[in-house]
């Protein structure tokens, strides 16, 4: 009864074993992987204009969310079971949502809050008040700049926007540098990375420059079995085939991103994703031990759209129903055996594999005590989750690990018959063309 649980996972060639001393992760690393979940946040003139990319030329007059109430977004957030968010602070547009000195194209040029507002300091007031982290997107490609013509002018405007916000809203837990608009194009990363280490050194930093995460290389927050923590190269952007090399292996867990929409911003017209497409997403990120990164764009009101509001609490409802009763397993690393309480009827099993010492695990099966085969698969990684064939009572479950020095720190089984089933089929994929014609060279 041999079944993955991941049906629409590809499967891959396993690659080889990684040498016996595997890079190891840091502190901040294995304690962000183990947050999870984060929510992204786009909104600035694109929501206004109902576009998703716009060139730098869209009047800062029509940012006006009338009731904005960020409050409401880093609720939302949190009650989702989110410890990070990350707001676009700015896009590839230029527009800035914190009053810079650097540019005028700003908030402070809108008629939001008569020009006084600072959307940065309502999203990090909010995140303190519901215990969230920060995190800020700064886009590279800035397409209103006029110093971003000349490379060494718009490195020295970008590390002093980035240094307003690595100075002006206490600590950071995320920097996002989008590759979107920038293939090609050499920023000054050793002057941003030397600026973030003193600045913000507890900060992760999303795929480029002095990267400690990656981006996992689609926009439909799928990771695919193995995800490998230990990496060579990063996709670029969903637009074309560019990719980052690194020099050696670097230990870069991916993250997963994911509209909740079909867009980016805030559009006219769209719905959320189904709860089943969404069920799905998380099985294939958070499930396969990668984070995901769910985008709720706020709406022109500046607040979460109705249909989203209820389409994410019907999510924290659903992955609560499914995982909030967790059946903890006695890992017997010995005999490899799982031992439950006692008979206990299960769908899922989960297992989170020892990672201060480096990702080990290449390959793993759980059988039933007879030998029969409940799942399999490669990576165990922060968190693997197996939804199961069928429900299974059991007591004991055997365990094979394949890895030079593998082992779980945890497990646990779920019961979660009768809950909603997670399905991608049919389901919507972002677009990888770019919304508004052709890259620059
Ligand atoms: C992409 C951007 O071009 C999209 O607009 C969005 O911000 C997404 C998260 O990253 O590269």
């Amino acid at each position: 009864m041999s079944d993955d649980v991941h049906p629409e996972s590809p499967q891959r060639p396993v690659p080889p074993l990684q040498p016996s001393d595997p890079l190891r992760p840091t502190t901040e690393q294995l304690a962000w992987q183990r947050e999870g979940l984060g929510v992204f946040f786009h909104v600035g003139v694109n929501t206004f204009a109902g576009l998703e990319w716009s060139d730098g030329t869209l009047s800062p007059g029509i940012f006006d969310p009338t009731d904005l109430d960020a409050d409401e977004w880093v609720r939302t957030a949190h009650d989702l079971g989110a410890a990070y968010v990350v707001l676009t602070a700015k896009h590839h547009d230029g527009f800035c949502l914190w009053p810079t000195a650097t540019t005028d194209y700003s908030v402070r040029a809108s008629p939001w809050r008569q020009g006084r507002g600072d959307l940065v300091a309502e999203v990090a007031a909010a995140c303190e008040r519901w215990g969230l982290g920060l995190g800020l997107y700064l886009s590279p490609w800035d397409r209103h700049a006029p110093e971003y013509a000349d490379p060494a002018r718009y490195d020295a405007f970008y590390l002093a926007q980035l240094r307003e916000l690595c100075t002006g809203y206490g600590p950071l837990h995320e920097l996002w540098f989008d590759g979107a608009g920038s293939a090609g194009r050499e920023y000054d990363w050793e002057a941003i990375g030397d600026l973030v280490d003193e600045l913000q050194p507890g900060a992760m930093v999303f795929n480029m420059g002095r990267a400690t995460i990656r981006w996992v290389g689609n926009e439909d927050g799928l990771a695919s079995d193995p995800v490998e923590y230990v990496t060579t190269s990063a996709d670029l952007n969903n637009y074309d085939d560019d990719v980052i090399e690194t020099a050696a292996p670097r230990y870069l867990p991916p993250e997963c991103d994911v509209s909740l929409r079909d867009g980016w911003f805030w559009q006219e017209g769209e719905q959320p994703k189904s709860l089943p497409h969404l069920l799905a997403i998380h099985d294939r990120s958070i499930g396969l031990g990668a984070n995901l990164l769910l985008n709720i764009p706020p709406d022109r009101r500046g607040r979460i759209d109705p249909a989203d509001a209820s389409r994410v609490s019907e999510l924290a409802g659903a992955l609560h129903a499914r995982f909030g009763s967790p059946i903890p397993a006695r890992c017997e690393p010995a005999s490899a055996v799982l031992r439950l309480p006692g008979p206990t009827t299960f769908d899922h099993v989960e297992l989170r594999e020892h990672l201060e010492d480096g990702q080990r695990i290449r390959r793993h099966r759980i059988l039933d005590a007879e030998g029969r085969e409940l799942a399999a698969g490669g990576t165990v990684g922060v968190r693997r989750i197996h939804r199961l064939a069928a429900p299974v009572t059991a007591e004991v479950l055997q365990l094979e690990i394949e890895g030079e020095g593998a082992a779980l720190d945890a497990a646990c089984v779920h019961d979660a018959r009768g809950t909603v089933v997670p399905d991608l089929s049919g389901s919507r994929r972002a677009p990888t063309t770019a919304p508004d014609g052709p890259l620059p060279e």
